[in-house]
């Protein structure tokens, strides 16, 4: 049996401005929170830092004829805030602008479809010290205004926006309350209220982002928001354990607060119930501005939770991985590849948008990569996922779920936020005193498997 796609199938590869960029000074480029935060003592592994990263800053064209070898016809990178805007806000400094001028050109020269994220984790640190970030609804007005320069510098050549990466992330492991969470700002709050209003600021962001796409573009566009929402899986596919997966979906991870209102306009009621007081305000009018109308949703997809259905006042269990459960190199990375089709799946039933359409925006995993004498890595635990989870994209796709195309992190290895440059998620091998990129055999796979148009 083969394992082809639909020719329309978008296949891409993933990256993100902090991670890869480096130059954190060049041209005007002020610091961001993630220059802040891993300068400080015991925030990331070994004391590593963004500043060099893979200087992708300087070796730009390197690395879009590592694309061009590899076949891929669709590439997703992030802009770096505080290139564009080092204030945060007002005044505009064209020398970070014509960075990305200069990529997206030389992209489209290699026949590859540029797909923009604007925010990617890296927001400026003035606005930190201006109004504490993503604490305050300044910070989403200030995102919209900083939508609405780059997408007029690019619009012309980029058709394909997306708004936020992952708000969980930046916004639920941020900001913390007794602890010193593990991202940054890094910032301490008084409540789980608080942490809540965070995660809302950034949806009110994507919602005037989107907006402000729209309006700024000359052509018309696409606009997507970027999310990790986590997938429930049925242990055993029977109704029960179907329902019951739809059910515990409303309230695993952040769903409930995040993909809910951003999809359906609606806090999941389910979420709201548990969060009692701790629920963030809400004022008149968000919840029409975090619902747009979006032309596709962005699933980042790397692992999955298992339920069943229990006699349990909830009517549900989620099951806890066994120790010897199959994982790779992060301390969250089970193998669980149903999680990308039920995560397709549960967007257009339980979140009830079967017209939607979902492209996976990031999936891959981080190995022990080693080179060989013959200077290869042969990262077949690599090629082992992540041909699983592209089974679980083709039976989404044979299934009629609107799934248009897979994006696989990363291309290259790169700063793997707190882990630092421990841990690799690339199909190429940086070798970061060189910075020699070599690609890994999971380099090779994917490009058969894109010049196939099917799994290999
Ligand atoms: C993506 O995040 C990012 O978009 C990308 O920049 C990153 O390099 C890549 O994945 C690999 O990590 O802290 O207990 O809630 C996914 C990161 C993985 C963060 C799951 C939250 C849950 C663990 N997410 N993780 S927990």
């Amino acid at each position: 049996m083969t394992y082809s796609f639909p020719p329309t199938f978008q296949w891409g590869t993933a990256t993100a401005a902090y991670q890869i960029e480096g130059a954190i000074q060049a041209d005007g480029r002020a610091p961001s929170v993630w220059d802040t935060f891993s300068t400080q003592a015991g925030t990331v592994l070994n004391g590593d830092t963004g500043a060099i990263a893979c200087d992708h800053y300087h070796r730009y064209r390197d690395d879009i004829q590592l694309l061009a070898d590899l076949g891929i016809q669709h590439y997703r990178f992030s802009v770096a805030w505080p290139r564009i805007l080092p204030q945060g806000s007002g005044a505009v400094n064209s020398a970070g602008l014509a960075f990305y001028d200069k990529l997206v050109d030389g992209l489209l020269a290699q026949g590859i479809t540029p797909h923009v994220t604007l925010f990617h984790w890296d927001s400026p640190q003035a606005l930190e010290d201006r109004y504490g970030s993503w604490r305050s609804r300044e910070m989403a007005k200030d995102f919209a205004d900083y939508a609405t320069v780059v997408v007029k510098a690019l619009g012309d050549r980029v058709t394909h926006w997306m708004t936020l990466n992952e708000i969980f992330c930046f916004t639920h492991l941020g900001y913390g309350v007794n602890q010193i969470p593990p991202h940054a700002p890094g910032t301490v709050v008084s409540s789980l209220k608080d942490v809540w209003q965070t995660s809302h600021h950034a949806l009110l962001a994507h919602g005037l982002g989107c907006q402000a796409i729209r309006a700024a573009s000359p052509q018309t566009c696409t606009v997507s928001l970027v999310d990790n929402f986590l997938a429930t899986i049925p242990t055993v596919e029977t109704p029960e354990n179907i329902a019951a997966a739809q059910t515990a979906f409303h309230t695993v991870g952040t769903n409930g607060g995040i993909i809910f209102p951003a999809l359906t306009g609606e806090y999941s009621p389910a979420l709201l119930e548990q969060l009692g007081d701790q629920a963030p305000d809400i004022a008149p009018g968000d919840l029409d501005t975090i619902r747009q109308p979006l032309d596709a949703l962005g699933f980042n997809v790397y692992s999955g939770v298992y339920v069943r259905a229990a006699e349990t006042p909830l009517g549900y269990e989620i099951l806890p991985f066994p120790k010897g459960y199959p994982r790779l190199h992060m301390p969250w990375l089970h193998v669980v590849p149903e999680s990308l089709y039920w995560g397709v799946r549960h967007v257009s039933t339980t979140l009830n948008q079967p017209q939607m359409p979902v492209f996976i925006s990031e999936n891959g995993c981080a190995a022990q990569d080693e080179l060989t004498q013959q200077s290869e890595v042969l990262d077949l635990d690599r090629i082992h996922y992540l041909r699983q989870y592209l089974h679980a994209a083709h039976r989404a796709v044979v299934e009629g779920y609107p799934l248009q195309g897979y994006f696989l992190w990363s291309l290259m290895d790169n700063f793997e936020w707190a882990y630092g440059y421990d841990r690799r998620f690339g199909i190429t091998y940086i070798d970061y005193p060189t910075q020699q990129r070599i690609p890994k055999a999971s380099f090779y796979w994917y490009k058969q498997c894109i010049a196939a148009n099917q799994i290999l």
